[in-house]
């Protein structure tokens, strides 16, 4: 049964039951959705979405900030066989036209707060019909569908019909949207159910972001396909976040590292258990030893660490029952399968044997959205996902992750492609030539830093330069810090040393 279908029986058998629980943002108002009104909900925003022409394969873009009405644009969505488009809310309009244009969308859902940002692209999208402005804490998107009629038009049926699309970088640039089916993420919820042990009687404490595969179907569809209640926050905030965790009332949280060490931070002083809770996760990135550690110190609790990715959802994860190993992301999840490999023959290695990390399973997405040239080097001939992630498997099953085959910078949980940094860069007319590397750093992991070559005589100042990214890329993208070089350190063959980049910019700082 497809997610959807899941979704739909738990309307009618738990139809009083609390779905959503959500936070406004400034307010200590909560907004309840019972299982029958998020039903409901949906069935009208599916007609609203038929006002605008919305038709199955259509892609319907959706920037707006974590609210109910984003909710339940998504699933209508989907349920129409149409694709949802989550953005980023924070993307300025360089960033923005890129999504809407390569997607070719033909409704965009937008933050009224945004409108003037926003109304200039219109003209330039040939394929995009309509913008529906929303003022997303206010009562206008109930108004809006309240009045409709439920459509109860069927559920997608075919697994292979294309439900979501995340955009991912790769080592080309330009971000390239990865084809999430309805199968897909029905095969990656059904194994997180088994693994995890998700129970109807589970209460999650939502704080990520909803659009990324993490906040989005990890751990929001994951509890509405277990029926059970999921408490959206607007906004991590560690303090309110320790005093709902040991209130009592919550049994799953999920985090980046970045969450994990500022509740570490904020919890000095405090006595703090989580001994209660019955699963706290950790991923997007590398959970540091020292996190994992302090943890089990100071809250009781051992943090069990998983990997994915946008293409994917989840692939490997530590056990809910087992060992939680430290600095290991564990044992594959049922229905998917892992090899690591030689990186340039692409043979699998020996256990114990550092190599790429492939995978295959009903999980994986078919492809990138019109680009089938991407989408053939994502994959091996014979069928298998290239992760860009480089890792070792030891002879018990456990997998360790040990960098990166890509150029990839996680900071604070979200990726950073250096060549979309270095693509803005090149088009500043003082700059000859830029370098995009991540620097460690104790709270987010990496933060990004660009290595700049300006042109002669030009006079600009490193305040300068990231005040120009800023504008044109979202912020955790725009580097924290630029050092200017005469030239970089190059190989034999003039390729530019990034490794040799970072060692001089870690010594540095
Ligand atoms: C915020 N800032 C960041 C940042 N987040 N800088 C770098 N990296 C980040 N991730 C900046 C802000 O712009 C601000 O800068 C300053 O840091 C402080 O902001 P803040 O208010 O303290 O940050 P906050 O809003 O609390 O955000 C921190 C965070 C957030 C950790 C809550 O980054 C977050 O939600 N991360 C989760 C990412 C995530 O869900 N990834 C999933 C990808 S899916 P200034 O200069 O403006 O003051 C995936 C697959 C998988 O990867 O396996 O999961």
């Amino acid at each position: 049964m497809l997610f959807l279908d899941h979704l739909h029986t738990h309307c009618s058998r738990l139809a009083h039951k609390t779905a959503i629980e959500f936070v406004a943002p400034d307010s200590a108002e909560t907004h309840m959705v019972t299982y029958r009104q998020l039903e409901e909900a949906i069935q009208r925003t599916m007609t609203l979405l038929q006002s605008y022409g919305v038709e199955a394969g259509d892609r319907v873009a959706l920037q707006l900030p974590k609210c109910l009405p984003f909710l339940y644009l998504h699933l209508a969505i989907m349920r129409l066989g149409a694709i949802s488009l989550p953005l980023n809310p924070g993307y300025p309009p360089h960033e923005l036209h890129y999504f809407l244009e390569d997607a070719a969308a033909k409704l965009f859902v937008a933050d009224s707060a945004n409108r003037s940002a926003i109304d200039p692209l219109q003209p330039t999208l040939a394929e995009l019909q309509h913008i529906l402005y929303l003022d997303p804490f206010s009562d206008q998107f109930d108004a809006l569908i309240a009045g409709r009629p439920a459509t109860n038009a069927r559920l997608p049926a075919n697994p292979a019909t294309i439900a979501l699309m995340i955009y991912t970088s790769g080592t080309t640039g330009r971000p390239k949207g990865a084809t999430l089916t309805h199968g897909n993420i029905t095969a990656n919820l059904n194994s997180l159910h088994t693994a995890w042990g998700w129970q109807e009687q589970d209460v999650l404490l939502h704080v990520l972001p909803i659009f990324h595969v993490h906040g989005l179907i990890v751990a929001l569809h994951g509890a509405l396909n277990a029926g059970a209640t999921a408490v959206l926050l607007p906004k991590f905030d560690g303090d309110d976040v320790i005093d709902r965790l040991i209130s009592g009332k919550y049994s799953v949280f999920m985090g980046v590292p970045t969450m994990h060490r500022r509740l570490l931070d904020v919890a000095q002083g405090r006595d703090v258990d989580f001994g209660r809770m019955r699963l706290m996760t950790s991923g997007s990135d590398r959970l540091p030893d020292d996190v994992f550690q302090a943890y089990q110190d100071r809250f009781g609790y051992t943090l069990l660490e998983r990997y994915g990715m946008s293409e994917t959802g989840m692939l490997i994860s530590n056990p809910l029952h087992g060992e939680r190993r430290v600095g290991s992301v564990g044992l594959p999840l049922p229905g998917v399968s892992v090899r690591i490999v030689d990186p340039e023959m692409e043979q699998q290695l020996p256990d114990g044997t550092v190599g790429a990390v492939q995978v295959k399973g009903d999980n994986v997405c078919p492809g990138y959205w019109r680009k089938p040239e991407k989408s053939a080097e994502a994959f091996t001939p014979d069928g298998w996902l290239r992760t860009g992630d480089m890792g070792v498997r030891a002879p018990d099953g456990y997998y360790t992750l040990k960098g990166r085959a890509k150029d990839l910078i996680i900071t604070g949980g979200y990726n950073v492609y250096p060549p979309e940094v270095e693509l803005v860069l090149a088009d500043h007319p003082a700059v000859t030539a830029s370098a995009v590397v991540g620097c460690p750093d104790r709270e987010w992991g990496e933060t990004v830093a660009a290595c700049v070559v300006l042109q002669p005589n030009s006079r600009i100042t490193e305040d300068e330069l990231i005040a120009y990214c800023r504008e044109r890329l979202v912020h955790y993208k725009a580097p924290r810090r630029v050092v200017f070089m005469s030239d970089f350190p190059r190989n034999a063959l003039g390729k530019v040393q990034k490794a040799e980049l970072r060692r001089l910019l870690t010594a540095d700082a």
